[in-house]
């Protein structure tokens, strides 16, 4: 495929993004974090969505090289918004391959080296599904990174088949409800029945919870009553470009 051969040029053209999406503490509406999203700025096709390209750069091993700009990018954002004055905790995306060997471990202590940046303004989001592929190497990976300060949200939970016995191994602080679990259910509905008991199981462990793809205030509502702790989604904002997401910051605080 063209778009393949053409990822490591589009690496040294410098044409991938990280959009940013916020995610906010419903107790106070506090901007605290947000999630990077990877774009990519094709020059002739346009803006390119990763379910366009990460599926076959997973399948070609291209990841690898996607991960290593996505990680010095996310690295960069965060020590420029702390020397800003506007710390956030940034959420990156993991695939499954970067969880098969520690090789990422090693790339990350060299990258924290030369971008001066904190780990402890990163949190990693690991699908279910990329945490079950290979169980004995992503648990490794994860004790990895936590040992080196960053922290570890299990993404697009309800989605995939972690056991609760087997999410407990898990190093993690926190989960991500999959927005096909997000919307406003009568109290009757099973997905809102659902939902009750993720929220409930996932305080009962210690996490906090987010809500994905919150796009309207009755989901808000409901999240609120139903004690959530953090959403995401068009309802606060879509993801934005670093310049316009640290205009819209501004302009809520
Ligand atoms: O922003 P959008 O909804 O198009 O993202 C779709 C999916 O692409 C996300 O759910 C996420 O899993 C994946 N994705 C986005 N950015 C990255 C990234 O930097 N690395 C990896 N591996 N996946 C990403
Ligand atoms: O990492 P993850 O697979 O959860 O990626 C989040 C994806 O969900 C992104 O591609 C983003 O564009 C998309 N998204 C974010 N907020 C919303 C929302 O409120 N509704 C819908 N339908 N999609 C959303
Ligand atoms: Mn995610
Ligand atoms: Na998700």
């Amino acid at each position: 495929l063209g778009l393949m051969s053409g990822i490591s040029q589009a690496i040294s053209n410098n044409e991938f993004r990280l959009y940013l999406q916020p995610k906010i503490r419903m107790a106070d509406g506090g901007m605290v974090s947000a999630e990077a999203l990877i774009r990519w700025e094709h020059p002739t096709r346009g803006l390119i969505a990763p379910e366009h390209f990460i599926p076959f750069a997973e399948k070609t091993g291209c990841i690898r090289m996607i991960t290593k700009w996505v990680l010095s990018e996310a690295m960069d954002i965060v020590a420029l918004l702390r020397a800003n004055g506007t710390p956030i905790q940034l959420g990156v995306n993991l695939s499954a391959f970067d969880l098969d060997d520690t090789a990422l471990l090693k790339l990350l202590e060299q990258l924290l080296i030369e971008h001066r940046a904190n780990p402890a303004d990163i949190r990693f989001e690991i699908t279910e599904h990329s945490a079950m592929n290979n169980p004995i190497a992503a648990l490794e990976v994860m004790h990895g990174l936590c040992n080196l300060g960053f922290s570890i949200s299990i993404d697009d939970f309800g989605t995939g088949y972690s056991s609760l016995a087997y999410l407990q191994k898990m190093p993690v602080s926190e989960l991500k409800i999959d927005r096909s679990f997000v919307k406003k259910f009568s109290s009757e509905d099973t997905g809102f029945v659902l939902l009750k008991s993720i929220i409930s199981l996932g305080h009962q462990l210690g996490l906090s919870i987010v809500a994905e793809g919150v796009e309207n205030a009755d989901e808000w509502d409901m999240l609120v009553d139903l004690d959530c702790d953090f959403v995401q989604g068009f309802y606060i904002s879509e993801a934005m470009e670093l310049d316009q997401f640290e205009a819209w910051w501004k302009n809520q605080s």
